[in-house]
């Protein structure tokens, strides 16, 4: 721009002003002074890469677990807040997490919500989530869900804590401004099926003869670690890797061959030994849980050291790659199903060459 053009650009900005400012009385405002932020040439996210460390989160859990009861806090958990979005309790753009703990002998009453929730297990075993009248016990590396206004409560009977990623759609719902939520009068509620009872019919790739889906989530409430990694381990052995992802395999509702939860996509990877991806980046924010192994990732231009049960978030349209020192297994969560069905799903694969 030319000095004479700035000049004359100063002079048109001073006379618009106290129309902007009328405007405003008005609730209305001039579109040609934000259209580019609005609509913007690719994704713009305040969310930015982070990495939780698990050695720094678990303490502070326990002194949670010190200073407050599973019943008191109706839920004990410490929320993951991307240090883009602080104060919003968003991991990503769509996504809440948070670290939760249950003691040896606690229950975390029943309720319900239209929030969608997963729940990846860090650490412990033979804890449950009752959800819908089943209890579902809970292993490390198992991913349990518990669908939009199903009831769940959790317990845990054994004689070690059991710690868990909650992952849910909160912020698409406030979005969308669909939240209810629901507190049972029950302190518990009544086991109406035996445990393994929607495994059973469900998740054996079989399905009742008569049976028709009363909704978009999986009847599944639990997906074992053992078998999910089983089939990563004869995928490793039978063919090569994707450059971008390794092996990587979606979690599944059998009823619709779409993601358990409708909100978020859930997936498992093995990265072999010494793989170091192609860069790629794609518009679902995601959150990586590192299950197995140790590695590096860089996410835009940050690094990450990170080790088994380390969190870290990729922000949308974000390049990254992983790198794997031994055999690694990442679980990740993302909108992915979402975009998808609304038709905004990008993902972009770098040439080779190319460094994220
Ligand atoms: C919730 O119901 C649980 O049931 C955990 O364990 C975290 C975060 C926000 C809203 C509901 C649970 C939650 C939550």
């Amino acid at each position: 721009m030319s000095e004479e053009q700035a000049a004359g650009a100063a002079a048109a900005g001073a006379e618009r002003r106290p129309f902007y400012d009328v405007l405003e009385k008005h609730n209305l405002a001039p579109l040609w002074e934000s259209l580019h932020d609005l609509v913007t040439t690719a994704p713009v996210t305040a969310a930015v890469p982070f990495k939780w460390d698990y050695d720094v989160v678990r303490p502070h859990l326990l002194e949670a677990g010190r200073l407050i009861t599973a019943r008191q806090a109706e839920r004990r958990v410490l929320i993951l807040e991307n240090p883009g979005l602080r104060g919003q309790a968003r991991a990503t753009n769509s996504l809440y997490a948070g670290i939760q703990l249950v003691l040896p002998g606690e229950i975390a009453p029943p309720h319900r919500h239209t929030q969608s929730a997963l729940r990846f297990v860090l650490e412990g075993r033979d804890g449950y989530t009752v959800v819908e009248g089943e209890r579902t016990p809970m292993q490390p590396g198992d991913l349990v869900t518990t669908p939009s206004w199903t009831w769940h409560e959790h317990g845990n009977e054994t004689d070690g804590p059991m710690i868990w990623i909650d992952i849910l759609d909160v912020p698409l719902v406030a979005l969308l401004g669909s939240g209810f939520m629901e507190s049972s009068e029950l302190e518990r509620h009544p086991v109406a099926r035996p445990a393994g009872d929607s495994s059973a019919r469900y998740a054996q790739n079989m399905l009742p003869v008569d049976w028709r889906p009363a909704s978009r989530a999986s009847p599944i409430f639990n997906y074992p670690y053992s078998r999910s990694r089983e089939a990563l381990a004869t995928l490793a052995r039978n063919g090569a890797p994707d450059p971008c992802q390794g092996y990587k395999l979606r979690y599944v509702n059998p009823a619709t061959g779409g993601s358990p939860i409708p909100t978020i996509g859930t997936y498992l990877q093995l990265l072999p030994a010494g793989l170091r991806t192609a860069p790629c980046r794609s518009t679902d924010g995601t959150l990586y849980v590192v299950v197995e192994g140790e590695g590096e990732s860089r996410v835009g231009d940050v690094g990450f050291r990170w080790k088994p049960r380390d969190i870290f978030a990729v922000p949308s349209w974000t390049w990254h790659v992983h790198e794997a020192s031994g055999t690694a297994v990442l679980f990740s969560a993302s909108d992915r199903p979402v975009q998808e069905a609304l038709c905004l799903w990008r993902e972009e694969r770098a040439p080779a060459g190319r460094a994220a």
